[in-house]
């Protein structure tokens, strides 16, 4: 009889030793973790080494940098983020950066449906040459207790709600990452609930601060971290932040995302940034920044309270920080 064994499910946890070995020995080559040598590296053939390289609209960038959204810490060398992910669809380790450069991101079809008044199916080059690029420094904390300070290239979500015109009905923003399990090797995992997806409240994704991605340090999003179009929503743990996105449905019911249905008790709907409530198995309290072994306290809201913490008015009664 065929039994499906299922592992454990769980987020690596971002445990001391190994990963801060493996943050100082990122730093330690980052000197040589220019792009073009490690794709030469990669066995692409020209063309293709060139149009990894290149990724979606590169003449888009870079753009201005909004002042108004600044960190006080030192921006995380591009060489760490580019090269340290969480992308399941193409591992369950940190060091798929490789294998995502297998994602065709031109043409990328974009669907905008459900309770809208304009549901539409685009491009997304066409979609980002209509939107208003800026480039905003912002915090992320992923879940497993790291960080990083980038700079995305991007435009508000806001843009993309009032373009599709949601009805009164609609009260959350479900957005989907694509599905190809020829060129995501972990989609072939059958005990992941593919594809991958998340959700905002319609009040959360008009924030002035929920960001749709379309770049990163001054050029195109390299696929690791998501091209074409991934979702930057930094107040809430990095899970929230859904990558590659092929579809944003406006919903009356909330959705249940991709790691809430694995384990509904560690990682939920609302997900925001709180060092005092601690993940069942780890404290947040603190929090190591990619390239260091220090650890610096967490902020609640991830340092965005002033900006959100007006959004949970009245929703005491919810999980909202897991
Ligand atoms: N589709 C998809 N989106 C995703 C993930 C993923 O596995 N698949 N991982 C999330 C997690 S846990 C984090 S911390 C961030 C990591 O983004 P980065 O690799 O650009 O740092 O992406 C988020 N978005
Ligand atoms: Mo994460």
């Amino acid at each position: 009889m065929f039994t499906r064994t299922r592992p454990s499910w769980h987020l690596p946890e971002s445990a001391a030793t190994d990963e801060s070995l493996f943050l100082r020995r990122r730093q330690l080559i980052k000197g040589i973790a220019a792009g073009p040598i490690l794709l030469s590296g990669l066995g692409l053939p020209g063309s293709a080494a060139a149009e990894a390289e290149a990724g979606l609209l590169p003449s888009l960038y870079p753009a201005k940098r909004d002042p108004a959204y600044a960190v006080e810490r030192p921006i995380t060398p591009e060489a760490l983020p580019t090269t340290y992910n969480n992308f399941y669809e193409f591992g369950s380790n940190k060091q798929i950066w490789q294998a995502a450069q297998d994602l065709p991101v031109q043409p990328w079809q974009v669907v905008i449906d459900g309770l809208v008044d304009k549901p539409m199916t685009l491009d997304a080059a066409d979609l980002v040459e209509k939107m208003p690029l800026e480039e905003r420094v912002y915090r992320h904390r992923c879940v497993e207790a790291w960080s990083m300070v980038v700079p995305w290239t991007g435009f508000p979500l806001k843009a993309l709600v009032d373009m599709a015109a949601p009805q009164g009905s609609a009260k959350y923003l479900v957005m989907q990452t694509f599905e190809d399990s020829d060129v995501a090797p972990g989609q072939r995992q059958f005990w992941y609930p593919w594809p991958y997806i998340e959700g905002l409240t319609i009040q959360e994704a008009t924030n002035p601060l929920a960001f749709l991605v379309t770049g990163l340090y001054g050029k195109p999003v390299p696929r690791q971290n998501g091209a074409p179009l991934r979702l930057a929503i930094p107040w809430k743990y990095g899970f929230k932040s859904v990558k590659s996105i092929v579809r944003f449905t406006f919903a009356e019911e909330r959705p249940v995302s991709f790691w809430e249905q694995i384990q509904a008790a560690e990682y939920g709907f609302w997900a925001n940034v709180n060092p005092e409530v601690p993940h069942p198995r780890w404290s947040q309290a603190m929090e190591t920044p990619l390239g260091s072994d220090e650890k610096i306290p967490t902020k609640l809201f991830n340092g965005y309270a002033e900006q959100v913490a007006g959004l949970y008015a009245g929703l005491e009664g919810e999980t909202l920080y897991r």
